[in-house]
């Protein structure tokens, strides 16, 4: 029987290229985002690509009924996921704490963090029903080391390496493994999406630097699924070599 992949935020970056790597081994994808085209378009791409089955759900993580509401619809073939990788997320502006916009602090939180939750909170309940799962959270960097203007985000992935050593105890009894991948710089939508589509400031964070790309982050999670079923692997941090960590990055070729 086919093995159940859910992934949040399949539209784009880190998402979309962990949905590929994980058919590409044989598993089924339900792929999920607000833009719904694409998640049409991908569900295609994977079932024509990997000889698959893939479903598309379009919702907000953000909305606790939308995310009710999309996963209770899920045909009974896909309702027993094994694996969840909570991976929908954004960061939006980069100023001091003093000149946020309190809009964009509500959004981030409630997209990393409740957002997560929501997801987990339905997901997690059937694999300890079952007694069996795999649940990979995209934190990153920031959850440990926050950075000038960056606070609001930086929290919130701070929480969430909060929450993955907490399912971890949780989920303990039931044999559900929990692992936290905690990426560096990404070249993805990522800061597109952070500085409102400014294409120039955006390109502006990987001057000089070859970032990862969201298939180098796809290979780790792919590889700590891949663990026997004994092991469980608690923790990824990668960053391109180029950066050692949220404070030092080596940029080459800057005139
Ligand atoms: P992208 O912007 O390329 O992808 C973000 C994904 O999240 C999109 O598919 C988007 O889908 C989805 N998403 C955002 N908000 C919501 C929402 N409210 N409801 C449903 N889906 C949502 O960025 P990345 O691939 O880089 O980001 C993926 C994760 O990786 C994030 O959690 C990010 O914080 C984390 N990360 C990124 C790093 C980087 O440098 N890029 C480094 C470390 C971690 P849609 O817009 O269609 O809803
Ligand atoms: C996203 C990447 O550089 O803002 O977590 O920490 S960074």
């Amino acid at each position: 029987m086919a093995k159940i992949a859910l992934i949040t935020g399949a539209t784009s970056g880190i998402g979309e290229a962990t949905a590929r790597a994980l058919c590409a081994e044989g598993w089924w994808a339900i792929v999920t985002g607000r833009r719904a085209e694409r998640l049409r378009q991908l569900k295609a791409q994977l079932e024509a690509d990997f000889a698959v089955e893939a479903a598309a759900l379009s919702f907000d993580v953000r909305d606790r009924r939308q995310c009710e509401a999309a996963l209770g619809s899920l045909p009974e073939r896909f309702r027993n996921v094994e694996l969840l990788v909570n991976n929908a997320g954004l960061a939006l502006g980069l100023e001091p704490l003093h000149e946020g916009d309190p809009a964009q602090w509500e959004q981030m939180i409630d997209s990393n963090v409740k957002g997560l939750l929501y997801v987990t909170r339905i997901i997690a309940d059937g694999m300890v029903a079952r007694g069996r799962g795999h649940i990979v959270n995209i934190g990153s960097i920031a959850g440990t080391q926050p950075y000038l203007n960056g606070a609001v985000y930086c929290a919130s992935k701070h929480a969430v390496h909060a929450l993955s050593q907490g399912m971890r105890i949780d989920l303990l009894p039931h044999g559900i493994r929990v692992t936290e991948i905690r990426p560096g710089m990404v070249e993805t939508e990522f800061s597109q999406v952070r500085f409102g589509g400014d294409e120039a400031r955006a390109a502006e964070v990987y001057r000089g630097v070859e970032p990862l790309g969201g298939e180098d982050v796809a290979e780790a999670i792919v590889w700590a699924v891949g663990q026997p079923p004994h092991v469980n692997i608690d923790e990824i941090v990668l960053t391109p070599v180029a950066q050692a960590n949220a404070y030092y990055t080596h940029r080459s070729n800057i005139g």
